[in-house]
């Protein structure tokens, strides 16, 4: 079986030193290796979804077509793609600004993303948001935000509304290892353990903060831990194995749904391209990105899985491939048709205080 090659000490991504899940608390979870199962398949084709539509948006964005800020998730697709598959169409999830595959994740057109990528009307912010600022009601989707960690203690508050309102239902927070240093975060710890929120804080440590390491930016690095003062449970998780993202999931997500508030999933994970489109990428070798790439690549982890369990063949896989480049290509025409804003758009959904 293709085993996830971690080493001690591992700069990149995977669980340090090559566990496959550390924890604080006892979780009473079992460490097994996540078991195969005929999901892999739509897991599979979610991620690729992910990757060519985020390899599409930086061609749209180098041919000038989308302006402003763009941060791809390109290397972090099997983290939205196994926690959503842990939650319901009625939970919620919020995000900062790397929130493209959180969007294709929850469901949302991937024409509408586009199109709002390149600020037109058929977008999900009628073009006026961007790549940071989108939003779906329908999919549960709260965002979309570019202030870093500003959205965690929204995170807390959509929790604090579904404990007030008797829902059983659960909220996804995500945020970076750079976000992870800010202390509206931990008031927000605080307040949902206090409260025994329905929250999952997902911390995404991609190890980099723009162009600084976790490991120049961070005294306690092991970010599953950073709840440990507020008796939050954490967990650290190869966040380049879809199956250990979405078995960490399910655990967690029944903890919050069993009335026992708050967890925190720290899942390491790596980006390969820059922080937004215009990074050199001083901070980190090629060789680095290359390595990661070549051995820990999520997309080829699952394929490999799939074709040593049987699930599919060589033609199946292909034939997904096709299906998902014909969808990004259907976003990509749609997003270049559809028409700008109208002038009568400046006036609308927009908060002016007098
Ligand atoms: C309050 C605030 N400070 C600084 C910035 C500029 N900034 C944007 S992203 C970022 C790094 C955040 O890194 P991390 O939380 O690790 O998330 P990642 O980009 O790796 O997904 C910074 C400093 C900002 N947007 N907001
Ligand atoms: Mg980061």
């Amino acid at each position: 079986m293709a085993q996830r090659r971690l080493k001690n000490g591992d700069a990149g991504a995977g669980t340090a030193n090559g566990a496959r899940a550390k924890r604080t608390g006892s979780s009473g979870r079992s460490k097994k290796s996540p078991a195969i199962s005929g999901e892999l398949l739509d897991y599979y084709r979610q991620m690729l979804l992910i990757r060519r539509f985020e390899e599409r948006a930086g061609q749209l964005y180098g041919m000038g077509l989308i302006g402003g800020f763009c941060h791809l998730y390109i290397g972090q697709e099997a983290v939205v793609v196994g926690l959503q598959a842990a939650i319901t169409a009625d939970d919620c999830v919020i995000t900062g600004y790397r929130d493209h595959g959180h969007m294709l994740a929850c469901g949302m057109d991937p024409r509408g993303v586009m199109a709002e990528l390149t600020g037109r009307s058929g977008g999900y912010s009628k073009g006026k948001g961007g790549s940071m600022h989108m939003f779906s009601r329908e999919k549960n989707f709260y965002g979309g935000h570019g202030i870093v960690g500003a959205w965690v203690p929204l995170g807390t508050g959509l929790a604090f509304a579904e404990k007030y309102n008797g829902t059983n239902n659960v909220v996804l927070t995500y945020f970076g290892d750079g976000a992870a240093n800010q202390g509206q975060v931990y008031e927000s710890f605080n307040m949902a353990e206090l409260w025994s929120l329905p929250i999952v804080f997902v911390v995404e440590n991609n190890q980099y903060a723009m162009g600084t390491s976790v490991t120049r930016s961070s005294a306690q690095t092991e970010l599953y831990r950073r709840g440990e003062s507020f008796t939050i449970q954490g967990e650290q998780v190869d966040g380049m194995d879809v199956l250990a993202v979405k078995e960490a999931g399910d655990w967690a997500v029944k903890h919050c749904r069993d009335g026992n508030g708050p967890i925190l999933l720290e899942m390491k994970t790596y980006r390969y391209r820059g922080h937004s489109m215009s990074d050199p990428a001083k901070y980190r070798s090629r060789e680095e990105v290359r390595r990661i790439r070549e051995e820990q690549d999520p997309i080829d982890h699952a394929r490999a899985l799939i074709l040593e369990a049987r699930l599919a063949d060589e033609d199946a896989l292909k034939e997904i491939d096709r299906e998902v480049r014909e969808v990004v290509a259907e976003a990509a025409a749609f997003a270049q048709e559809s028409p700008e804003p109208g002038p009568s758009e400046l006036h609308t959904d927009v908060l002016i205080e007098v």
